[in-house]
């Protein structure tokens, strides 16, 4: 519930759980949030301050919970003492936010719940000396990639859970429009660029396209260039030789990892969209797209409609699940949150529904976590 909160909103979600068996059930939601990059802050508790360290047997509902969750959280830290949970809140939710967004883990011992301490003791700070502005990448590598993107024939931008998460869809928009580029997402980020626009070839996997291979310039947007985006390299891409690519990511351990890398631009999506537009506007003119991009693009509709319509003459009964998702596709009001489970009716959902606004999808694309899909 925590993370689709946390993915509906935008916003960093909070979840508490009981000591020993309920800290043991966060696990696979806090190694879920990890995988995909979601913001939260878990809290469980803890038996009283003197016992925690026990070495006595056959304590009841007790458990290393810090060391379960140590390896998926980017903080975790036991209260011991009530005048530290300001510090410890501040570096939990900074971590939580920080760079790629991730769970937090904090322990709080039943005694210090307890406990009470006057405000003005307790250190607590204002938000605002913590909230920093999103940083925009180098300015040098910044024309570096726009001078690439100008000369580009066939520009290809993939975006990835950074765009959503820095609320980028404008600008991402607006740069694929004035580079005339086709644009991309991940099975989790589907929505973030409308896919009715006639610049959109949906998401990547399970399609696949010609631009994989015919693209020379590709723009990777807050994205891992994992599995499912085969490491952008041959034989479904062109790869390094024939293909750039220039990569904007927020965490500089995603940039030239996993490929090899001509401009890395670190830095937040919508600001390095942003400063990207401004840079390649002061190069170029808006120009429209070359042929083939309007044709993969519409290459991806038409097959789109094909497979819906194929899927809506299966008259078998119980319900196939590829004729229930092509039914959904009228049914669902455009304002719907579309939550789609693991298994094979996750891939004929994904094959039948079009997303057309940010946050619409709840998907675990990175995890494959079954059992999503309920509350
Ligand atoms: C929590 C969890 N447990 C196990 C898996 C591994 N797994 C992936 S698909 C799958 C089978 C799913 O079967 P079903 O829900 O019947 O869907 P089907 O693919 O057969 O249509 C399993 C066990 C997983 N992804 N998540």
């Amino acid at each position: 519930m925590a993370d689709a909160w946390a993915r509906v909103t935008g916003r960093m979600a909070a979840v508490d759980a009981a000591a020993g068996p309920r800290v043991a059930n966060l696990v696979p939601s806090l190694m879920c949030a990890w995988k995909e990059g979601v913001p939260m802050l878990a809290i469980g508790t803890q038996r009283v301050c003197r016992s925690i360290h026990a070495v006595r047997n056959g304590c009841f509902q007790y458990g290393p919970q810090l060391g379960l969750v140590g390896p998926i959280t980017k903080f975790s830290g036991c209260l011991e003492e009530v005048r530290n949970i300001p510090e410890f809140v501040r570096a939990a939710c900074r971590a939580a936010l920080d760079g790629r967004p991730r769970p937090s883990y904090l322990d709080i011992p039943a005694d210090v719940l307890r406990e009470e301490i006057a405000e003005d003791e307790a250190g607590i700070q204002d938000a605002s000396l913590h909230r920093f502005a999103p940083t925009a990448p180098d300015p040098a590598l910044v024309e570096a990639a726009a001078e690439l993107l100008v000369r580009a024939e066939s520009p290809l931008i993939l975006a990835g859970h950074g765009t959503q998460w820095s609320e980028a869809t404008g600008e991402l928009v607006a740069l694929a429009e004035h580079l005339g580029a086709v644009v991309m997402t991940i099975a989790g980020t589907r929505g973030v660029f409308h896919e009715d626009h006639p610049l959109s070839i949906g998401m990547g996997f399970p399609w696949g396209s010609p631009v994989y291979l015919e693209s020379d310039v590709i723009l990777a947007v807050g994205i891992q260039i994992g599995e499912t985006m085969q490491f952008l390299m041959p034989p479904g891409w062109a790869g390094p030789e024939r293909q750039k690519l220039i990569h904007l990511d927020i965490d500089a351990a995603n940039i030239g990892v996993n490929r090899r890398t001509d401009v890395g631009l670190l830095g937040d999506a919508r600001a390095g969209l942003s400063a990207l537009l401004a840079a390649v506007a002061a190069k170029a003119p808006r120009r429209e797209p070359a042929a083939a991009a309007a044709g993969y693009a519409r290459d991806y509709q038409q097959l789109k409609r094909g497979l819906v319509g194929s899927y809506r003459t299966i008259d078998s009964a119980p319900v196939h699940p590829g004729r229930l998702a092509a039914e959904l596709v009228d049914f669902l009001p455009e304002d719907s949150v579309v939550c789609i489970d693991g298994g094979n009716t996750g891939l004929w959902a994904h094959l039948s529904l079009t997303f057309r606004r940010p946050r619409s999808l709840l998907w675990t694309g990175h995890f494959g976590h079954l059992g999503t899909g309920l509350p």
